[in-house]
């Protein structure tokens, strides 16, 4: 763990830190492989390397409606109650997202100008699973797109070595409304999607995170489905004062590095005593903790960063582009205005990152490794189109003849203002 004063480290360091992922380049020959062959094999090839990557025997592709109830029906009521509870609040979050459907202004007499938000017809969703499975990444996934009106949301996960699909998950994905899923993972998943199989449907949009080689696959596969963008190992950059408690910052910094061996957590603060505190609690905190070996690597990759003040702490924030960013501060209504790179974002010493991961009602499907200073998170925008639409009419043509006709001549394109003039000639 970095720890000390910001303007004391090396150039090297804080780079390093900030540069992080870059492991895309290494897996895409292995990835491309795996594509071409589902691509030219379909459902033969998934079978195949779901019996390698994930050491199961499949026979039907497609988890059955029978297979979904069961799932459901033997899970703890009080445990749907909660998926129940998530679902909710990612549904009321994601429909006050919601743009307007339609809306129209007058540009000038005669011309009205508008637009026209459609949804996707058909979207996927990966959902990683294996030996971590992510319940909570079904409902972040399925339920945006059902929210933006999409017909077909399709879901992908991995099985088990038993052919089976986390119960939970699988819960999930009904309480979600999923169309389809799919007992496959890995690249072979956003291979299915992409192209179609015999048995998975072809979407026109591929969401959700997943490790490098899915990432991969999912940068590979855009001449065939839009993707949302990359995600990689989870991350928190938490810009804390002395309003901030040691012992929660701590936690969450703990919570953050539990997720990956690969996954980082950064406190920048402008007060000595709380990052002595914080380094402390982190220790200690660390030895108890029962995904011990995972934290235990992560936090070679943590930080905690001593700054002059808080508006370095925004500085340092800003050029991180973290994918959570916790700000407890005094006056953290100033620091959030001046916050321009972060997919999400949470605000008081009561607003720890698991609380977006599972329930709020935000979406925990993020970009990470400072592609937040490009991408937005997981939204309804994800699943909407927008048609520009214009209604004009004999008069507002005559109003802007003049320029389309001038523009055109002027790009050699004749016919262009040929069709503006035939209007006008009786
Ligand atoms: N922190 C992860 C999401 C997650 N956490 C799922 C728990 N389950 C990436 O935002
Ligand atoms: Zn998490």
């Amino acid at each position: 763990m970095l720890y000390g004063r910001l303007s004391e480290f090396k150039e090297k360091e804080i780079k390093a830190l900030i540069e992080r992922g870059g492991e895309l380049a290494n897996v895409s020959g292995t990835v491309s492989s795996i594509l071409a062959d589902v691509l030219s094999k379909g459902d033969v090839a998934l079978r195949e390397y779901t019996q390698r990557f994930d050491g199961a025997m499949i026979d039907a592709i497609e988890v059955s409606r029978d297979e979904i109830e069961n799932a459901y029906n033997s899970t703890d009521q009080e445990l749907i109650k909660h998926l129940e509870i998530a679902a909710n609040n990612i549904r009321k979050f994601h429909e006050a997202q919601m743009p307007e459907k339609m809306w129209f202004m007058q540009l000038s007499p005669g011309i009205e100008l508008g637009q026209k938000a459609t949804a996707l017809a058909s979207v996927g969703a990966y959902v990683p699973g294996g030996r971590a499975s992510y319940p909570s990444t079904a409902l972040m996934t399925i339920i945006p797109a059902k929210v933006a009106g999409v017909r077909k949301v399709v879901m992908c996960t991995p099985p088990g070595p038993d052919g089976k699909v986390n119960p939970l998950t699988l819960a999930a994905a009904k309480v979600a409304g999923a169309d389809h899923v799919y007992r496959v993972g890995g690249v072979q998943a956003i291979a299915a999607m992409a192209y179609g199989t015999d048995s998975v449907m072809k979407v026109d949009k591929i969401v959700g995170p997943g490790n490098v080689y899915v990432t991969s696959a999912k940068m590979q596969i855009r001449d065939r489905a839009e993707i949302d963008f990359p995600a990689g190992p989870s991350e928190v950059l938490i810009i804390a004062d002395e309003s901030a408690y040691p012992a929660m910052v701590a936690a969450d910094m703990i919570a953050q590095a539990e997720h990956d061996p690969q996954a980082v957590s950064v406190l920048v603060t402008n007060s000595e005593t709380l990052a002595s505190k914080v380094k402390e609690e982190v220790l200690k905190q660390a030895q108890s903790t029962i995904r011990g070996e995972i934290v235990g690597s992560s936090l070679k990759n943590a930080a905690i960063l001593i700054a002059e003040s808080i508006e370095q702490c925004i500085d340092f924030s800003n050029s991180f582009a973290p994918e959570h960013l916790e700000i407890i501060t005094n006056d953290d209504e100033t620091v959030l205005q001046k916050i321009e790179h972060a997919g999400s974002i949470f605000m008081g010493n009561y607003a720890p990152v698991p609380v977006g991961d599972y329930a709020s009602g935000t979406n925990h499907v993020l970009p990470t490794a400072g592609y937040a200073r490009m991408y937005s998170g997981l939204n309804i925008m994800h699943f909407l189109k927008i048609s520009s639409i214009q209604r004009i009419n004999k008069e507002g043509l005559a109003t802007i003849m003049d320029t389309v006709i001038s523009l055109a001549e002027k790009e050699g394109l004749q016919a262009h203002a040929d069709a503006i003039r035939i209007r006008f000639s009786s």
